[in-house]
């Protein structure tokens, strides 16, 4: 899947009219903004003596749909050794709007973990010091206590190990699973891992991960500044936001260009994440099929077609296909329209390519 270039997932801003917050980047619990302060006010001279907005780091926590593993083609189990490192990071809901995220190696959904049904998975679970909580990784994809959540609860500072068997095939969720897991999970803590069949997944031309979950903040949606969590909200299962790839409209491309491309006549599989935690979202290609759909992300049972829109519940990786037989922008959507049109949970495909008339003219 090639998609526009762009130039790393450190993002500068001009954080001119934002809150100090943003001067944070990076430092959960660091101290909040002062009241009143500006980016102006503490804008540096330039050698011509005109103040200029103050450029500020905030990291990027979109994952790059396509910076995935790539598929599998052997016969034979192996071990991987995987790190998994925690990063508190505050970055940018949407622009203007900024939020401490708690990741797995600061992108939103988590890496994706890639392995083959039988292989062995050594972990090292890293929780740097510099962040300012406990975590941990529950895997959906794993027989044992809390799904590793137990061997990997770690303080900051701390690095725990463990080694998995993955015995069951499988599109599986990851995800942080300490008593504060709701909010963990709505600042960003989920995955995939998935767990190849034995004999592999069909070939498609382009694969795409993505990942929706809820926020729940003390600001209303598109309010300028910075943004805490609000459990009230989160109670009453009412977000803020429900995005795609942790951040508004991400994967458009109006939001930083990265809108996915493809072309007529390839095929792509999505693997799609809901981390929740609470809303069960409607997965639909606007103007597109689940030619194929592998229902709940199981490889073990027969994959369903022409899927409309697919439930996908909260701790659920589901897979589907996609075909192209024409020219048009998807939209990949939650069909609880509203999470799309006001909160944020978007993501497009551009397909160019030939025009196929017999399948759709606009001019007949
Ligand atoms: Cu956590």
């Amino acid at each position: 899947m090639r998609h526009h270039p762009h130039t790393n997932r450190r993002t500068v801003l001009k954080a001119a009219g934002v809150g100090g917050a943003l001067l944070t980047a990076g430092c959960m619990g660091a101290s909040a903004p002062t009241d009143g302060e500006t980016a102006a006010d503490t804008a540096q001279t330039t050698d011509e003596g005109l103040p200029e907005a103050k450029e500020v780091d905030t990291d990027r926590v979109a994952a790059e749909p396509t910076d995935i593993p790539e598929p599998i083609d052997r016969s034979e189990p192996r071990e991987h050794d995987i790190t998994l490192t925690v990063e508190e990071v505050t970055a940018e809901i949407e622009p203007g709007v900024t939020f401490d995220y708690m990741t797995y190696g600061g992108q939103v959904p988590g890496p994706m973990i890639r392995v083959r049904q039988g292989d062995t998975v050594n972990l090292t679970f890293e929780n740097p010091d510099g962040n300012a909580l406990p975590h941990n990784v529950d895997y959906h994809a794993v027989y044992g206590p809390g799904g590793g959540a137990e061997a990997t609860t770690t303080a900051p500072g701390e690095t725990a190990e463990m080694r998995f068997t993955a015995t069951y095939p499988g599109a599986y969720i990851y995800h942080c699973a300490v008593p504060n897991m709701d909010v963990h999970i709505s600042a960003g803590m989920f995955g995939s891992i998935l767990v190849e069949p034995k004999d592999g997944l069909p070939e498609v031309d382009h694969e795409i991960y993505l990942g929706q979950h809820d926020v729940y903040t003390k600001g209303d949606t598109g309010e300028e500044g910075h943004h805490a969590i609000d459990i009230d909200s989160m109670m009453k299962e009412n977000p803020t936001y429900v995005l795609m790839n942790g951040e508004k409209y991400a994967m458009t491309a109006d939001n930083h260009g990265h809108a996915l491309e493809a072309e007529t006549g390839e095929t792509a599989r999505v693997y799609f994440v809901n981390g929740g935690p609470n809303l069960t979202s409607s997965f639909h290609a606007i103007g597109n099929v689940w030619s194929k759909l592998y229902p709940k992300g199981s490889f073990s049972t027969e994959p369903q077609t022409d899927i409309e829109t697919t439930p996908v519940a909260p701790g659920t990786t589901t897979a589907a296909m996609m075909e192209f037989p024409v020219p048009e922008t998807i939209k990949l959507v939650d069909h609880a329209l509203t999470r799309v049109a006001r909160k944020g949970c978007l993501a497009t495909v551009n397909v160019g390519g030939a025009e196929n008339p017999e399948i759709f003219t606009d001019d007949p």
